[in-house]
């Protein structure tokens, strides 16, 4: 485990296929769990803490949530072990199965009773699989209690998306890595200016909604940067008069002040007049007149 650890979760098959992606791109800054009861999600999986539930012929919880909840609670001195450092879960999972319904709520709760502060990215069925839905709607509310931050991915708007980009939605699930990459990284390197978890935890602590956005653009648009972080795959997305806002804004070398305070701005504009703002900028080589946003935004 890193110190003042960061741990990337992956619960159920969709979760841990997330989970895997977007902790490739920060493993030096994070860790990885893989929760599933199906094995395949732990294959060449070199890197990770595998957590099998029940017993390992099985292939998943076949949309049986309670099934996953009783194997998650069992191993619990497990979690236990492997959550005492953890001061940051980023818990990726998709509700409507088995698994990810049953088990990430119980992840999340016992991570945020040791301490850590809770961010979980839960994608929902798709709209025309009524039946997950019901599964999904039914679990939310314990997830989001459970969680300091609790996004809702729409699997919809997440397929569209990639069908735009001609990728499969599956696999190519590029915001959820950009998403974990860019918090991990805001909160593991050494910045021009920096963040740190006791700022994440500032901004995550004001009553109301919150909400994470993340995009990529050219250095020179701040406002078109605004907008794509607003098209993204989130279910019911708002950010007009927040009371507090997180921004982490990465450029090339040859990014300049002016640069982002122009994309501070764009960022902050909708917020409520006495928002709490904590900014933060980094240089990335690999962001040539580029530059990377990533905010997390409460109070809502
Ligand atoms: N249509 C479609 N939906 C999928 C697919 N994979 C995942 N989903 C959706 O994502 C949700 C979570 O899927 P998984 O992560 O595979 O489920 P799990 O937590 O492993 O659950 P079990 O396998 O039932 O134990 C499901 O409820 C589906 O709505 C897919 O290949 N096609
Ligand atoms: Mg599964």
């Amino acid at each position: 485990m890193h110190d003042g650890s960061i741990l990337v979760a992956g619960v159920g098959g969709l979760g841990c296929l997330w989970a895997r992606r977007a902790h490739d791109n920060c493993s030096d800054y994070a860790d990885l769990l893989l929760v599933d009861a199906d094995e395949r999600s732990f294959e060449d999986a070199r890197h990770a803490h595998c957590l099998p539930l029940g017993d390992t012929s099985s292939q998943g919880c076949a949309a049986l949530p309670e099934l996953a909840e009783s194997h998650m609670r069992r191993a619990k001195q497990l979690t236990e072990q492997m959550l005492a450092p953890v001061e940051l879960l980023l818990l990726l999972t998709g509700l409507g199965g088995g698994v990810g319904t049953g088990a990430s709520h119980a992840l999340a709760a016992q991570a945020k009773q040791n301490g850590a502060l809770v961010l979980s990215i839960a994608a929902s069925p798709f709209e025309d699989q009524p039946a997950r839905c019901d599964l999904a709607q039914a679990a939310l509310p314990r997830l989001e209690e459970a969680s300091d931050v609790c996004v809702r991915l729409s699997l919809d708007r997440l397929a569209w998306q990639a069908r735009e980009r001609g990728a499969d939605w599956r696999r190519d699930a590029s915001w959820v890595e950009e998403l974990v990459q860019g918090i991990v990284l805001t909160l593991g390197r050494v910045g021009l200016i920096n963040l740190d978890l006791m700022d994440l935890r500032a901004v995550v602590s004001h009553t109301g909604e919150a909400t994470l956005l993340v995009a990529e653009g050219d250095a020179t648009e701040p406002e078109a940067l605004f907008r794509s972080a607003l098209a993204s795959p989130l279910a019911g997305l708002k950010v007009e008069g927040a009371s507090a806002c997180l921004l982490q804004i990465e450029g090339g070398r040859r990014m300049t002040v002016a640069q982002v305070n122009s994309v501070a701005d764009a960022f902050t504009r909708g917020l409520s007049d006495d928002s709490q703002v904590i900014l933060g900028a980094r240089m990335a080589d690999e962001l040539d007149g580029r530059m990377r946003v990533v905010a997390v935004v409460s109070g809502l």
